[in-house]
C-alpha cells in the first residue's frame, strides 16, 4: 500500500488556516527560525524492522491485524510512515529476524519509497532453529570457545548482509550475563567479549563502525556482561576508533541520569547514538516521549550543545533509531508518534538561548539557567515541525491522516487480521 500525495495534501487543506495561526504565532520569536526548520527538515529517524507487529510480553500477544508478513511488507509500512511524517528514511534490520534474501531487489524497493538502511543489528540472544551451540549460557563472553566463534561468525555473516544492503554500522546488543551470584566470573566474561568483539571488529569494511550497547538486566537478573556505558565505553575504547556506545533509552535503572552520560560520550566522540524509546521502570519498549518527555529534551538539549562544540552534523553524524514494541497500539500509530515526539524534543533544543544559558552557568545563576531551560521546554514548537514537514510534503497531522485514509483497515484486507509479523 502506498500513500499519495495528493491525499496528503487533501488532508493538509483542511488543517491550513489552523496551521498557519500557530505556527505564525511560535515564529514570531524564534530567532534563528530558518535555520531550525532547515534542521527539523533534514533531521530523520531509523524505524527498526522489528516493530512493525504488535510485540508481546512472555504473557502473551495480541495482534491486531494487517501486520506486515515479510521483509517487503515492513518496507512498505515503512514507506507510508515516511510518506506522512518525511522523517522516516531509513530502516534498520535485525538479522535473522528479516533476512534480506535477494539485497538488490529489497534496495531497490526500498529506494523507490525513498529509504534506504541504517545500522544492521545481530541476534545472538536467542537460538535458531537449525543453530549447533546453543547462546543458553550468553554468545561473546561464552566459556566455550566454540560458543563464541559461532556467535562471532554470525557477527560478521551480518555484517555481509548490511555491506549488500548499503549499510555502515552494525548494531550488537549482548543478553550476556548471569542469573546468580557465583555463576559467572565476571573478569574473564568481560574478556571473552572483548576477545570476540575485537575479531568481529576486525572484519569491519573501512567506512563502517561497531555500535555496542549496554543493559544494566533482562534476560539475565544478576549480572549483564555489557551493563552499563562505562563497560561499554571500556570496550569502545579497547577496540578503536571505529566503536562506540550506544544509548538505549531503556536501558538504565531508574531515575539514572542519562543527559549527563550522553554529554560525556559526544565529549569522548564515543557517542554512537541512541535506540529510542520511553520507559517508566525498565526496558519498557513504550512509546518515546510517552512517560517523560522532559527527560527526552534534556537529553537532546545536551546533544545539541555536545554537537554543536564539536561542530558535527546533528542529521548525519550520530545514529538515530527507535527501538520500542508496541503490545496494544497500532505500530505505525506508535511509531509516527515515537518520530513526532523526537522531534519535538530537538526542536526545543534548538530554541535554547545558548549564549543566556552559557552566561547564567558562568555566573553560577541556577535560577536564571532553569528559566532559560524549561521557556524553551514549555514553548509549543509542534507548528515548527509540523511546517517542516509541511515543506518537505508530509502530513500536517501525520496520525489523522494515517487515519482518515484508513492505510490499517487496506493493511488488514490485502494481508488479513492474523497475520505475524517477525520480531519482538
Ligand atoms: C534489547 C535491545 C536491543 C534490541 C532487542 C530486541 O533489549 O534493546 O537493541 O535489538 O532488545
Ligand atoms: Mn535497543
Ligand atoms: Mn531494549
Amino acid at each position: 500500500m502506498k500513500v499519495e500525495q495528493f491525499k496528503i495534501d487533501e488532508s493538509n487543506h483542511q488543517h491550513k488556516n489552523e496551521h498557519q495561526r500557530k505556527f505564525d504565532y511560535v515564529a514570531a520569536d524564534v530567532a534563528n527560525l530558518d535555520e531550525v526548520l532547515q534542521k527539523l527538515a533534514a533531521f530523520n529517524i531509523t524505524i527498526p524492522s522489528w516493530a512493525l507487529g504488535t510485540g508481546g510480553t512472555r504473557f502473551g500477544r495480541f495482534s491486531g491485524g494487517g501486520e506486515p508478513r515479510s521483509l517487503e511488507e515492513k518496507i512498505e509500512d515503512v514507506g507510508v510512515i515516511h510518506a506522512l511524517n518525511r522523517s522516516s528514511d531509513s530502516v534498520s534490520l535485525h538479522i535473522p529476524w528479516d533476512i534480506p534474501e535477494n539485497a538488490a531487489s529489497i534496495k531497490a524497493l526500498a529506494a523507490q519509497v525513498g529509504l534506504r538502511f541504517d545500522a544492521v543489528n545481530s541476534n545472538t540472544f536467542q537460538d535458531q532453529k537449525d543453530q549447533q551451540l546453543s547462546y543458553k549460557f550468553g554468545s561473546l563472553h561464552h566459556v566455550d570457545k566454540a560458543v563464541r566463534k559461532q556467535a562471532v561468525e554470525h557477527n560478521i555473516q551480518v555484517i555481509k548482509y548490511g555491506v549488500e544492503l548499503g549499510s555502515n554500522a552494525l548494531s550488537v546488543w549482548l543478553s550476556d550475563g548471569s542469573n546468580f551470584p557465583g555463576q559467572l566470573n565476571f573478569r574473564k566474561a568481560f574478556q571473552n567479549t572483548l576477545e570476540s568483539l575485537k575479531e568481529i571488529y576486525e572484519a569491519l569494511p573501512d567506512d563502517w563502525k561497531v555500535w555496542v550497547e549496554y543493559k544494566p538486566y533482562e534476560p539475565n537478573f544478576y549480572s549483564t556482561t555489557i551493563g552499563d556505558w562505562g563497560q561499554s565505553l571500556l570496550l569502545a575504547n579497547k577496540l578503536g576508533a571505529k566503536a562506540s556506545t550506544l544509548v538505549d533509552l531503556g536501558h538504565h535503572l531508574p531515575n539514572t541520569n542519562i543527559e549527563q552520560i550522553v554529554a560525556l560520550l559526544l565529549m569522548e566522540g564515543k557517542l554512537a547514538g541512541f535506540h529510542f524509546n520511553d520507559s517508566k521502570y525498565g526496558d519498557d519498549d513504550l512509546t518515546v516521549g510517552s512517560i517523560n518527555p522532559y527527560q527526552l529534551y534534556l537529553i537532546f538539549n545536551e546533544l545539541v550543545e555536545g554537537m554543536d562544540a564539536r561542530g558535527m552534523n546533528h542529521a548525519k553524524d550520530l545514529g538515530w533509531m527507535i527501538d520500542a514494541s508496541h503490545n496494544v497500539k497500532d505500530p505505525v500509530e506508535d511509531l509516527l508518534q515515537s518520530v513526532e515526539a523526537i522531534k519535538i524534543a530537538y526542536a526545543q533544543a534548538l530554541i535554547v538561548d545558548r549564549a543566556a544559558l552559557l552566561e547564567a552557568q558562568n555566573n553560577n545563576d541556577v535560577v536564571r539557567a532553569q528559566e532559560i531551560i524549561q521557556e524553551a521546554y514549555r514553548t509549543d514548537v509542534r507548528p515548527l515541525v509540523a511546517e517542516a514537514r509541511l515543506r518537505q510534503g508530509g502530513a500536517l497531522k501525520p496520525v489523522e491522516a494515517y487515519r482518515q485514509l484508513a492505510v490499517r483497515e487496506e493493511l488488514i484486507k490485502e494481508r488479513g487480521s492474523k497475520t505475524v509479523a517477525t520480531g519482538l
